[in-house]
């Protein structure tokens, strides 16, 4: 058995959605996205190699089983192909994300095991190379290897090595809060993978995909000039246009539910009466982009919107470490 290595990652809020993919079985994205990593909402992943005669995954104290077992054994063979290594591996992963709350825990999961699992395996990856890994287990992993305000360019080569994410700002170079609205604890009906191939069906897929680069340019503009409104505007603008083409998809695509539309109204509300908050929803949950000394007065006008659950806050986190 090797020594085990641990590694812990957050997860990252879009504010220029990934919604598409070009090439599904290397989680190719049809368009690049534009993140911010958040603080306290992390997963912490231990893997260790040798002895067994199959992996063993534990997942927040539960054996995992079934497509989830595979999926990490599958990411587990391509840290095993890049090291040279055979051995089975033991992995435990424990998150501090609470289910439900529509922040993928997937990001910061393969985020902190593509870290965990190529040191355990004794290989270094330098960060642009650790992001292709991490994009492999899941495409918005690739943005949680680092903090603050992260690009994950598209990328053009087939093979996807220069489809990786990248830092464009630290998570002191702006403090803003995002708001997290709890309308709804269920898993989604429809998960973000199969809801990405169900968009492609809609009529305005091409739309989205042709876009994108106008909105990345826009947002990478208002993080370099710290502008609120311009980010959360065009951040808004995204996900609204997300969930658009979701609503034109044949099956249609409908993440909202009643108070999910509910919060919407309220934050539109709020900066119709002044305040600058916008609302960035994956759908059903609502996350509020807002400025510190806004996010109690947010909060608490979130917390009174029927059907909300509950409501969590969080400040720009950094990107993925090792454990001490
Ligand atoms: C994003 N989402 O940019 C978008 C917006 C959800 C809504 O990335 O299939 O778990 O593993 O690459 O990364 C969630 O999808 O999907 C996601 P896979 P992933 O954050």
């Amino acid at each position: 058995m090797t020594a085990a290595a641990t590694a812990r990652a957050n997860v990252n809020l879009a504010l220029v959605k990934y919604w598409g993919k070009r090439d599904a079985a290397l989680n190719l994205p049809a368009t690049g996205s534009i993140s911010l990593t958040l603080d306290g909402l992390s997963v912490e992943a231990s893997v260790a190699f040798g002895g067994g005669e199959a992996d063993r995954i534990e997942i927040d104290g539960a054996e995992a089983a079934g497509d989830e077992a595979l999926r990490v054994a599958r990411f587990l063979d391509l840290v095993r192909a890049e090291a040279g290594r055979r051995e089975r591996a033991l992995v435990t992963t424990r998150s501090t994300v609470p289910r439900g709350v529509g922040l993928a825990s997937s990001a910061a999961a393969f985020a902190a095991l593509a870290l965990a699992a190529s040191r355990a395996a004794g290989i270094v990856l330098d960060p642009p190379a650790l992001s292709a890994l991490a994009r492999r287990g899941s495409g918005s992993a690739a943005r949680s290897i680092f903090g603050g305000f992260v690009e994950w360019r598209r990328g053009e080569r087939p093979d996807g090595r220069d489809s990786v994410a990248e830092p464009l700002a630290p998570p002191d170079f702006w403090d803003v809060r995002v708001v997290v609205a709890v309308t709804s604890s269920a898993p989604k009906a429809v998960s973000s993978r199969a809801g990405m191939e169900r968009a492609a069906t809609s009529p305005f897929y091409p739309a989205w995909v042709a876009g994108a680069e106008a909105d990345l340019a826009e947002a990478r503009a208002a993080i370099r000039a710290r502008d609120l409104d311009a980010l959360g505007l065009v951040a808004e603008h995204s996900a609204l246009e997300m969930h658009a083409v979701g609503l034109a998809a044949r099956p249609p695509l409908v993440y909202w539910r009643a108070a999910t539309v509910g919060c919407l109204e309220r934050v539109w509300q709020l900066r119709a009466e002044g305040t600058p908050a916008f609302a960035i929803d994956a759908g059903p949950q609502v996350k509020v982009l807002c400025a510190p000394a806004d996010a109690g007065p947010v909060a608490e006008a979130l917390r009174a919107v029927p059907g909300v659950e509950r409501v969590l806050t969080c400040a720009p986190g950094g990107g993925a470490e090792l454990a001490a």
